[in-house]
């Protein structure tokens, strides 16, 4: 614990997203004034009317509560501060190459409003390089201020990677409990940032270089994308084997070394679905496992419509499909095995209803709306019309429907939650 007195200083959240805006939150509740900025108006009317436009457990309160006390505002322009915290999307290119543009487009956008003292972080999950390429990006567009990869001993400016690590679902809680990894362009760029979090984490925060810090949080998502590759793969040889890979992975997770994860239709969200690719790009050559991980997790939809269409073969009734979520109790459908299994199963049975039920949207996401065979429907409807049941995912509201209400249908239980009731 240190005794130095509290930062204080203005932030400037760069995406007001999954984690720019409850990382504002976080910190307006802690006493610093944030000004955020994201280039969806939508999004900034929202903030500004104290309103959060994702769902996630407390974040409306707290964004309600930071703009009423003037402590959070948002706008489509990037204001002046003396911290820049980056949070937009990495997502990967067609050839899973990573693609920066986002980050790039924010770092040109903060470069105007430098006056030297200010800390540049990024917290975007990037690849290895990106802080250091920040820091250039910087440089190009300011050549009358000096930047740590130039001038490591007395730059104006601080650059710092502190990669996000909170789990959808919890995240207003683990952007406080978690340790935070924060590399810097040098030591006292990684200093620098510390501080902004040591106002709000009561986890312990780790200096490294940014670098290393870029690599820590890559391997994170890996070491999960792989061991849910494990469980999937599993879940493939108990098929052909005949046996409940359920059963099996419980009684091995009885040796108190052993935590195999649960298989499921495939692994969903922005992160793990996507970050293993940034280190099978860094190294093409030595990430073999963590490359055949992605592919069998990625595999998995296919074979779960496989699974589908065998079921339904005998009848022409409706399919029901619980979930389009890319887990349980949330919103975010993006990168959700659900929704692909959706879109294949509709295009290879096109004549064939497909009842899709999912409680936490109004509406059928842009890849399924145009599916003429494709309707959101009420969880009872779908029950009652159709003859094939396939759970994709585990919402508490499908964990609670009853043994009767699936009585003489084909369940598919991708989830493992209906064990007793298959
Ligand atoms: N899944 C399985 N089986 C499991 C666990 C998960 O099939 O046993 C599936 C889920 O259904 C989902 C996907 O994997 O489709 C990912 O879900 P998740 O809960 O494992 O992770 P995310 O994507 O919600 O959040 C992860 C977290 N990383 C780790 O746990 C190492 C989080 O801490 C990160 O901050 C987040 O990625 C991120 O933003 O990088």
């Amino acid at each position: 614990m240190t005794n130095a007195p509290q930062w204080t200083g203005e932030i400037a959240v760069i995406g007001l997203g999954y984690i720019g805006l409850p990382t504002s939150a976080a910190l307006a509740m802690h006493g610093v004034r944030v000004k955020g900025m994201d280039v969806n108006p939508d999004t900034v009317a929202a903030v500004n009317a104290g309103l959060a436009p994702i769902v996630e457990p407390d974040l409306d309160v707290a964004v309600a509560g930071a703009v009423v006390r003037g402590m959070l505002s948002a706008s489509t322009e990037v204001p002046q501060a003396d911290v820049f915290m980056i949070a937009v999307p990495t997502p990967f290119k067609g050839d899973h190459e990573p693609n920066l543009a986002y980050v790039e487009a924010a770092t040109t956008s903060i470069a105007p409003k430098l006056r030297g003292g200010e800390v540049v972080i990024l917290e975007s999950t990037s690849p290895p390089g990106t802080t250091v390429k920040i820091s250039q990006w910087l440089a190009e567009a300011r050549p009358d201020l000096k930047f740590p990869h130039e001038h490591p001993a007395n730059p104006d400016v601080h650059v710092a990677h502190c990669p996000e690590r909170v789990l959808p679902g919890r995240i207003l809680i683990e952007l406080v409990e978690n340790d935070r990894v924060v590399g810097g362009l040098t030591p006292s760029c990684a200093e620098r940032a510390a501080e902004v979090y040591r106002v709000f984490c009561k986890g312990e925060i780790v200096l490294t270089d940014a670098a290393s810090a870029e690599m820590a949080k890559l391997v994170e998502n890996s070491f999960r994308d792989v061991n849910i590759a494990f469980a999937n793969e599993l879940a493939q040889i108990c098929e052909h084997l005949a046996l409940d890979v359920w059963e099996i992975i419980s009684l091995a997770n009885h040796h108190p070394r052993v935590n195999v994860l649960k298989p499921g239709p495939g692994v969903g969200g922005h992160c793990i679905a996507v970050d293993p690719w940034f280190i099978v790009a860094a190294a093409p050559e030595q990430a073999r496992l963590i490359r055949r991980a992605r592919e069998t997790n990625d595999s998995r939809p296919g074979a779960v419509v496989d699974k589908i269409r065998s079921m339904a073969a005998g009848t022409d009734k409706p399919i029901a499909l619980l979930g389009l979520a890319f887990k349980a109790d949330i919103d975010d459908l993006r990168e959700s095995p659900a929704v692909q299994i959706v879109v294949k199963l509709a295009a290879a049975e096109p004549d064939r209803r497909l009842l899709v039920v999912e409680p936490h949207v109004d509406f059928l996401p842009r890849q399924l709306v145009d599916l003429p065979n494709v309707e959101l429907t009420a969880l009872g409807t779908a029950l009652t019309e159709a003859d094939v049941v396939a759970l994709l995912v585990d919402h508490r509201r499908f964990r609670e429907v009853p043994a009767h209400a699936l009585a003489g249908r084909s369940v598919l239980d991708t989830r493992g939650v209906w064990r007793e009731r298959v």
